[in-house]
């Protein structure tokens, strides 16, 4: 799906702002066809994007999981649907929604964190404002992504793990947000468009470029490759379509390679052309050339073995939840290049689209993951998992054609944890049938990139996600869940297993988790859980850990912040694994992160982002006198 962007033939309304609210604890509004009219006059207002968790706490939707319903209007100049499209495109809506243009139903889309869009050509009223009203829905089941609680499964008694005991009820460790938390848009082309653009360059300069469009037959298209500075570096056509579609295959010389050290972004900028040679659409796109491979125990980027140094995230602010602001995104990347980070984890969802494209320009690398979160299987019967497959192929499909053009992106997470509950399918045949088919379903829709799979150490080398995929993560932490404060023993057994681990499989590992909760300000000479020094201790033991093993490919520490969770008597109010808190300051952690992945030698010096100073611990960046 492409991103929304602005042009001479394509224009673009933000629907962003306030809009009118109305939670449905009853589930009575369809019935009632609240689309029919403009809603109650109990509604509220609410701001978009944003989940409404936070933003309307004391209206007694805190904690509130399930149907939403929002309302807003907007006006369009008149136009003939013959001569031009309007689309409807919102970038998330956690977790399913049912949309309504005039009263009339025009769509829906299951999943949430990914876009979906809505031809509403034919509905719009012109003169008038639309009304627009969108239902969403964050209940989650054990057939969505992620999955939410199965009624009938015994609960895990596992150490203050019982699902039970967590508000609200969820399968994993982070607030359950619901609603429009992405920007909504209205989006019109001409009825000759480009639908969807996939780009490829290699170091050599092997460019391959493939354009989709719609409408009458008997178009063609233009291809042009711009450098940084808006320089052609290659035109070529017009070509004609054959089935839909256009494909370049050419060379340019000498390409500047794109790595953390130096992100360097061309543009492929197509032209769509009418039957009779008139431009009708056109798109740009930004891509690098770079190569990505999997050898042995290393991940090369252009060649060069890669030591990820960086975090497993989440998107939580305070107040937005998991709504889109730039502000908040921009910083938290000021603060992983300050920190020294190369990388993040897109954990345990995919991201809002902007946060992709900054990675590209600020050369970070990502692993990019589906919600497939502490996925639980219901039973040991292939043929009983085929809902749950359909919506995790379906949910890796829409992940990879919205991502795969961004040079950022390193891998596909298909899951994480899938084991964490040891509930009793999740190492049968089927559970290995389930991987089997999600791998080469991924290898289907993008052979270029490799494919992690991300465990707990409940199975360890045997477990049955990890015999299909092209890199190894692991989730530990031993020292706080297990064996508190014993360091040494940690790094004993961190060390046996993650050679073991390699001697059965032989592919790169991540340590793509580690960490402690963590309160700032808690102090303490010897070591004491939730000290900002014991944080700092267990993240130096990992640390060389990880260094001292050739098959280890980098580490991730959980996480970069403190992140709301639902309530459970494991949380005092957030996960505290943060190395900032939620509101991004740094706890003692971040200066020695800071100081470690500096002076790590393993990071080639590709493969570090730039940053201000290697040397100083606090920002060497002072304003100028006056
Ligand atoms: C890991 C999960 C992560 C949790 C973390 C923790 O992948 O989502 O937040 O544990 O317990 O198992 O902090």
């Amino acid at each position: 799906m492409l991103f929304p962007q602005q042009n001479e033939h394509r224009s673009l309304a933000d629907l962003g702002g306030f809009w009118h609210f109305l939670p449905d604890p009853q589930d009575h509004g369809e019935t009632r066809s609240w689309f029919a009219a403009p809603l109650p006059d109990d509604a509220m207002l609410i701001a978009v994007p944003g989940a409404w968790n936070e933003q309307l706490a004391e209206r007694g939707v805190m904690n509130f999981v399930g149907r939403g319903w929002y309302e807003t209007t907007f006006s369009l100049s008149r136009l003939d649907p013959r001569e031009k499209r309007t689309f409807l495109r919102i970038g998330a809506a956690n977790h399913s929604a049912k949309v309504w243009l005039n009263g009339t139903r025009v769509g829906e889309h299951s999943g949430g964190y990914l876009p979906f869009d809505i031809d509403i050509s034919e509905g719009l009223l012109s003169g008038v404002p639309n009304r627009l009203t969108i239902c969403v829905d964050s209940r989650l089941s054990m057939e969505t992504l992620p999955q939410g609680i199965d009624p009938d499964a015994p609960p895990y008694n596992g150490p203050g793990f019982d699902r039970r005991h967590v508000y609200p009820p969820t399968r994993f460790d982070f607030f359950p947000y619901g609603g429009l938390i992405r920007p909504v848009h209205i989006i019109t082309v001409g009825s000759m468009h480009i639908r969807a653009l996939t780009i490829r360059g290699t170091l050599n300069g092997a460019t391959h470029v493939e354009a989709e469009w719609s409408g009458e037959d008997g178009a063609s298209g233009i291809l042009e490759i711009l450098d940084a500075r808006r320089r052609s570096v290659i035109k070529v056509g017009p070509v004609l379509s054959s089935e839909g579609r256009f494909t370049w295959s050419l060379q340019i010389p000498s390409p500047r390679r794109w790595c953390p050290a130096d992100p360097y972004l061309y543009e492929a900028v197509v032209t769509l052309l009418d039957s009779s040679g008139n431009p009708c659409d056109s798109y740009t796109e930004q891509f690098g050339y770079r190569e990505l491979r999997v050898e042995g125990g290393k991940i090369l980027l252009n060649g060069k073995p890669l030591y990820l140094t960086g975090f497993g995230k989440h998107e939580d602010v305070p107040i937005l939840g998991q709504g889109q602001f730039r502000p908040a995104c921009l910083r938290d990347f000021e603060l992983m290049r300050w920190v020294g980070a190369n990388s993040f984890r897109t954990s345990h969802y995919p991201y809002d689209e902007e946060v992709l494209r900054l990675a590209d320009r600020m050369g970070f690398l990502v692993i990019d993951e589906v919600p497939a979160v502490s996925l639980g299987f219901t039973s040991d019967r292939f043929e009983d998992l085929a809902p749950l497959l359909a919506t995790h192929k379906r949910t890796l499909k829409e992940l990879i054609l919205r991502d795969r053009n961004h040079p950022s992106v390193i891998a596909w997470s298909a899951a994480n944890e899938p084991n964490l509950w040891s509930e009793p399918h999740s190492q049968s045949e089927a559970a290995r049938r389930y991987f089997r088919e999600v791998y080469k379903h991924v290898r289907i829709l993008d052979a270029d990139r490799p494919v992690i799979a991300i465990v707990t150490p409940t199975f360890s080398e045997s477990d049955v996600s990890l015999e299909a995929c092209d890199i190894i993560g692991i989730n530990r932490y031993f020292a706080w869940y297990t064996d508190p404060t014993e360091l040494e023993k940690a790094r004993r057994r961190l060390d046996r297993e993650m050679d073991e681990i390699f001697a059965k499989h032989g592919k790169p590992i991540i340590i793509t988790e580690c960490g402690v909760d963590t309160v700032e300000g808690y102090h303490a000479t010897v070591p004491q859980m939730f000290t900002e020094e014991y944080q700092t201790e267990f993240l130096r033991m990992y640390s060389d850990v990880a260094e001292t093993k050739p098959f280890c490919a980098g580490l991730h520490v959980w996480n970069f912040a403190d992140f709301l969770t639902p309530q459970n008597f494991r949380r005092v109010v957030l996960n505290r694994k943060g190395v900032f808190t939620r509101s991004r300051e740094p706890k003692s952690a971040a200066f020695f992160l800071r100081s470690y992945w500096c002076a790590l030698t393993r990071v080639d010096n590709d493969h570090r982002p730039k940053r201000h100073s290697d040397a100083a611990l606090i920002a060497d960046i002072k304003p100028a006198r006056q």
